[in-house]
């Protein structure tokens, strides 16, 4: 199950994001110290693709695409060196397969701010010097266990280098996201979990109030755009309060308050394409689902995903685009006929939307 963590200054608003996302109603106050695990809620990725051919197969079961989303406690300046909850929760950071960051815009003077004034920037830049130096330190502590034995293989000879290189990086207060690496150099890292090398988007957390220009959001924006970072706007209070309304009072409400769509469906879906995810879907009368790949992955991996003997029996993948099977009328049979459906190997790179039927034998 693919995984975005929540990480922030304490009190900018990430359990109230993590209810916009999850409509889990967690309660929203200062994260308890003491507390020792996170709030955790699986979401459906929403996809209009997904909810039409459900009406289409008209199928006993519907699973749609799913992504988990954990609430993390605040990280504070120093969190790395020990100050205050969040770091222990760096471990499940670690663990996410990519960070949504929020950044507190909003101006409540009922809400202390750790660092007494409100500077979305400046708070962006201190937690992301606290995710450098625990990247540094995992460094660290792996070049010292190296330099410890009385010899090295040749392989811990090469990693040594490598790290050292990623340090040199990190020192200069650069994330790893930012140190151009060969393809080797990436897998020979998948065993660490660097938190600055997670693809990364930034939530601003607004007032209601705070519409067209707010300039404080913009210095932020601006530094992120330059950095090819993601960012959101998302009206975090008032998006948990429309959260708990019913469809047609939200849709009411929206209206009045003059906001044509929900940050929540944008944010889902910017957080699925930042993880660079893909969804493929089958489908049939007993069951349509959505499932979930990475970019690049091929037909086996498509396989794998639904079950492991598929991947093991795999022979060929039938196969037709969800665009080309509604256009051919959305039928299997016209899209024989039209010449849509295909039969791939298993080198097949799966692309977004993608139908497929796997053919097997074990
Ligand atoms: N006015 C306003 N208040 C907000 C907004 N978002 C959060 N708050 C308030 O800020 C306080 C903290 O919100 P939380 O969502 O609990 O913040 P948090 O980052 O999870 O806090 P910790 O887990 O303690 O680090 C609550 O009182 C919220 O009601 C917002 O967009 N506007
Ligand atoms: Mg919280």
């Amino acid at each position: 199950m693919l995984k975005c963590g929540i990480v922030g200054l304490p009190l900018c608003g990430k359990s109230t994001v993590f209810n916009v996302i999850t409509r889990a109603g967690v309660e929203v106050k200062p994260y308890a110290s003491g507390k020792t695990e996170p709030n955790r809620a699986l979401v459906s990725v929403p996809d209009a693709r997904f909810d039409r051919l459900v009406e289409i197969f008209e199928p006993k079961k519907v699973t749609p695409a799913a992504v988990e989303f954990v609430d993390l406690a605040g990280l504070s300046r120093d969190a790395s060196k020990g100050a205050g909850l969040g770091n222990s929760f760096l471990s499940f950071a670690a663990e996410s397969d990519a960070l949504l960051h929020v950044v507190r815009v909003f101006t409540n003077p009922d809400v202390p701010h750790p660092e007494d004034t409100v500077d979305p920037l400046r708070d962006w830049r201190i937690v992301e010097m606290e995710l450098i130096y625990r990247d540094l330190s995992v460094i660290e502590n792996r070049l010292s266990r190296i330099s410890a034995k009385k010899k090295n293989t040749l392989e811990e000879s090469v990693e040594a280098e490598l790290l050292k290189k990623l340090q040199d990086h990190l020192m200069e207060e650069r994330p790893l996201r930012e140190c151009l690496l060969t393809d080797e150099e990436r897998k020979k890292l998948t065993g660490f979990t660097f938190l600055t090398l997670k693809p990364e988007l930034v939530i601003l957390n607004l007032d209601e109030g705070q519409r067209g220009s707010v300039p404080q959001a913009e210095a932020l924006e601006a530094e992120l755009e330059g950095k090819g970072l993601g960012v959101v706007r998302l009206f975090g209070s008032l998006e948990m309060d429309l959260t708990q309304l019913e469809p047609e009072e939200r849709a009411e409400f929206m209206k009045e308050l003059d906001i044509a769509e929900l940050g929540r469906d944008r944010l889902i879906h910017k957080a699925y394409r930042i993880l660079g995810l893909i969804s493929f879907f089958t489908s049939g009368k007993d069951e349509v689902r959505a499932w979930t790949l990475r970019q690049g992955d091929n037909a086996v991996d498509a396989a794998g995903a639904i079950h492991s003997d598929l991947a093991r029996g795999f022979i060929r993948a039938q196969i037709v685009a969800y665009e080309d099977f509604i256009a051919a009328g959305a039928t299997l049979a016209a899209c024989r006929d039209k010449g849509v459906l295909r039969l791939e190997g298993k080198e097949y790179p799966v692309k977004d939307g993608d139908m497929i039927e796997i053919r097997y034998n074990v």
